[in-house]
């Protein structure tokens, strides 16, 4: 490198690494020399960081991840380097569209939604930050699925991201290490011995994470599962090719594909053996990094601290009990103590059905050592504290073994936290009351405003210098600002102008055309019941059936936007999409109420169609029912990017309203104890739909055909489940939803006003930030530390 400049760095690429000339390079030839000129760029921090930490024995933080939902790394980089201006230049110099080029990069869909996002957002912070981390994961070689639209259903296709090369990544063969399944175990010398019966090979790919700045670079080690035996040479000499390649392929599923539900375990054997086949390599890797510096065990906790992120990593308790005790001979208690004294969990979910459970039988069939660690696990913990267990009904209950395993258990909002306590996890806190703490989730602006809103982030900046991007809670700074009128309209014409964009966008890619000065309300975000996208489109049902009675009416046009999959087993989810589609069909055809509502919904939402959707809002929905999202990070992102939100009082929606104002909110619905006091009424929907003729007439709409073709069945079942059971209250929260949604009509048509509550929800999320939130773990659950601080902590 030396004193190269970025574009001889580049052409250079071009010529060794990719073996083509300028006048033959095609987009992607360029996109990848691009990426390794800024690669480049990387390295030398990534020494420096790992040679500081080594020298100063620093405590790492390992984070231990089914998901890291990193998506395209390209700009982040060049951003976090410094070097975006200077790679534009080289292009546009050379007469090539850096736009295009830099969108080539595939998106690495390697998560399901928030919590693989959040992974993502903390590994940058991590960095920022300074602190000695490594995230590990799976390299899934085919991320989460592609979704695509057929007629209005939803179907899924294969993710293909590594059909091209991850030029980001390393490979490292020497890191490997063989995990075994099955089998038997035997007692040897007064210690047990597992012999598993079959085996793969978990090698690690290296992936460097650059901070804000360049300063610091941390590691994304993924794992990738290859057979301990490449070829069965006998049956290929004897002709069966097929039966010779076994070994390989069954190896190769375990890293094959991501697990498409994030909310719900349906006990397949194949998702035990990832959640081992990665924690176990993680933890073999965690114990030969510190081996080669420490020689007492006992100094574990001291050196790593490990976050087990949500439960399907938990088999770090008794795999880490089982190295330190089978393996390397500490006594029980003491490797229990050990265990614990490194290991952390996050709780993500409350949800009944989400909340990972293993039979007996299985664990015992897979990992059979470590069924007998989880019994032993279970009988020290009951004989000190009677009256919780963490095998039930023939099932061990991961949720109970992580936080039994754990320093630290950690809800991700105040709400969550709070709901945990109460529920879930009320037996374990009145026995272990000073284990849960609160880490409300965060989002790094370096992505989230920064790289994704280059227009807003420019206006900011202008305002208050460029000090928010290291730290967000300079946005504050914006407050006095937005008393100027200049200030306020060069804040509007950022967001119009994205406005713009996306209106051209939905123009091209999805020929539906949309008035880019009407409000721009969008829901993006898995589909789920809970999510109550069904709530979103039924009052946008009933508002294009009043638009319709009283076209000449004082109407807010409005574009609503919806985004997101579903998990391809959730029924009931893919209805609601195709009746999204399906309503979106009619009313976008309806020349009455064309100027006043679109409905826009882009299939194969992901992290690349979310940095387009959100600088663009001007309402972000977080209309969950009250209690059920445990904290929602989208939200933020919103807030952070100048959105109003319309929303309950769930999840960080709270903290997200103390912060921004609650007259910078649009607050609807019942809260978590009125929730479950409704519940309890007989009827309850029925109620609420004979109090709201707009309610009764939307959900008539979907049981006469009027968005199936005249097929009254089609969306029946919807319609049955929210007249009926309707577990979710849809029925309860609408007439209050459409008051709120009203009353954001009202304000969007003050100009000035909105402009004005926008702003101030920008100036006053800087508190959002994942380094906020880092900083919390950092203090509060790992006690670590960067070795040099870059900035205090
Ligand atoms: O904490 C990240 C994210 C939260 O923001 C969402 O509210 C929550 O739904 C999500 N949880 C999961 C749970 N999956 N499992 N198991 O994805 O976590």
């Amino acid at each position: 490198m030396g004193d190269q400049t970025l574009k001889d760095a580049i052409l250079s690429h071009l010529k060794y690494s990719l073996g083509k000339d300028a006048d033959h390079a095609t987009i992607y030839d360029w996109r990848v020399a691009l990426s390794l000129a800024t690669r480049d760029r990387i390295v030398d921090p990534w020494f420096q960081s790992t040679r500081a930490t080594y020298r100063a024995g620093a405590k790492r933080v390992y984070y231990l991840s089914m998901e890291f939902l990193i998506g395209r790394l390209l700009e982040d980089a060049m951003v976090n380097t410094g070097i975006l201006d200077e790679a534009k230049a080289a292009f546009d110099g050379m007469g090539l569209p850096f736009d295009k080029i830099i969108h080539d990069e595939p998106d690495a869909a390697l998560g399901n939604g928030g919590l693989g996002r959040l992974a993502a957002c903390f590994l940058e912070s991590l960095s920022t930050l300074g602190i000695p981390a490594y995230g590990y994961g799976i390299r899934y070689e085919h991320g989460l699925f592609r979704q695509r639209f057929d007629h209005g259903r939803q179907v899924e296709e294969p993710e293909d991201w590594l059909t091209q090369e991850h030029v980001w990544e390393f490979e490292r063969p020497e890191a490997a290490f063989e995990i075994g399944f099955a089998g038997e175990t035997f007692e040897n010398g007064g210690r047990t011995v597992w012999r598993p019966n079959e085996s793969v090979m978990a090698q690690a790919f290296d992936t460097p994470v650059i901070g804000w700045k360049g300063e610091w670079a941390n590691t994304l080690r993924l794992w990738g599962a290859l057979p301990t035996k490449v070829l069965d040479l006998g049956l290929f000499n004897r002709g069966d090719y097929a039966g010779a390649a076994e070994p390989e392929a069954l190896a190769r599923t375990i890293s094959r594909v991501l697990y498409p539900d994030d909310t719900t375990d349906e006990g397949k054997a194949l998702r035990l053996k990832q959640e081992y086949f990665f924690t176990a390599a993680s933890l073999r890797d965690i114990l030969r990094r510190f081996e080669s510096e420490h020689s007492d065990l006992r100094d574990l906790p001291k050196k790593v601290a490990i976050q087990m992120n949500d439960t399907h990593p938990a088999i770090a308790g008794p795999e880490l009990v089982r190295l330190l005790h089978d393996e390397r001979g500490l006594p029980f208690a003491d490797a229990m103590m050990v265990a614990r004294g490194c290991l952390n969990y996050t709780n993500h979910t409350l949800l009944p059905e989400a909340l990972e459970r293993w039979s007996e039988g299985l664990m015992g069939h897979l990992l059979p050592r470590h069924m007998r660690l989880i019994e032993m696990i279970n009988e020290s913990h009951s004989q000190q504290y009677p009256g919780v267990t963490i095998i039930e009904h023939d099932q061990v209950k991961m949720g109970e073994l992580s936080f039994v395993m754990a320093s630290k258990v950690n809800g991700v909002s105040a709400l969550h936290t709070e709901l945990m306590k109460e529920t879930v996890f009320k037996d374990l806190n009145g026995l272990h009351p000073e284990r849960i703490v609160n880490q409300t989730n965060g989002v790094t602006p370096r992505r989230w405003l920064k790289t994704c809103n280059p227009g807003l982030a420019g206006v900011v900046t202008q305002a208050i210098g460029d000090g928010w991007v290291g730290d967000a809670e300079k946005l504050v700074e914006l407050e006095p600002h937005i008393a100027d009128s200049g200030f306020l309209e060069r804040f509007t014409a950022a967001k119009r102008a994205n406005k713009e964009t996306l209106s051209n966008w939905f123009g091209t890619e999805l020929g539906v055309k949309v008035d880019p000065s009407a409000m721009f309300d969008v829901q993006i975000k898995r589909i789920h019941e809970y999510k109550r996208q069904h709530l979103n489109i039924l009052e946008t049902i009933a508002l294009w059936q009043e638009m319709r009675d009283n076209p000449n009416g004082d109407w807010t046009p409005r574009v609503v936007v919806f985004g997101g999959k579903a998990a391809p087993g959730y029924h009931f989810a893919k209805d609601i999409i195709y009746l999204i589609n399906s309503v979106a069909r009619v009313v976008n055809a309806d020349p009455i109420t064309s100027k006043l509502l679109k409905i826009v919904y882009p299939p194969n939402y992901n992290v690349t169609l979310a940095e387009r959707l959100i600088p663009a809002t001007d309402l972000s929905e977080q209309i969950s029912t009250a209690g059920k999202e445990a904290s929602g990070t989208g939200n933020m992102k919103f807030a952070l990017n100048g959105a109003m939100t319309v929303g309950t009082l769930d999840g960080a929606n709270v903290e997200i309203r103390e912060h921004v104002g609650a007259e910078n909110f649009f607050l609807f619905g019942m809260t978590a104890q009125e929730v479950w006091a409704r519940r309890e009424v007989e009827d309850h929907a029925g109620q609420a739909i004979a109090a709201d003729p707009k309610l009764a007439r939307a959900l008539d709409s979907l049981r006469n055909g009027t968005f199936a073709d005249g097929d009254h069945d089609r969306f029946r079942g919807i319609a049955d489940n929210v007249s009926g059971p309707d577990y979710f209250l849809v029925a309860s929260d609408f007439s209050d939803y459409w008051r709120a949604s009203r009353e954001a009509d009202a304000a969007f048509r003050d100009p000035a006003r909105w402009a004005r509550m926008t702003a101030l929800n920008t100036a006053r999320s800087g508190w959002f930030s994942s380094d906020r939130t880092i900083r919390g773990y950092a203090s509060e659950i790992w006690d670590a530390l960067p070795p040099k601080p870059l900035r205090s902590i």
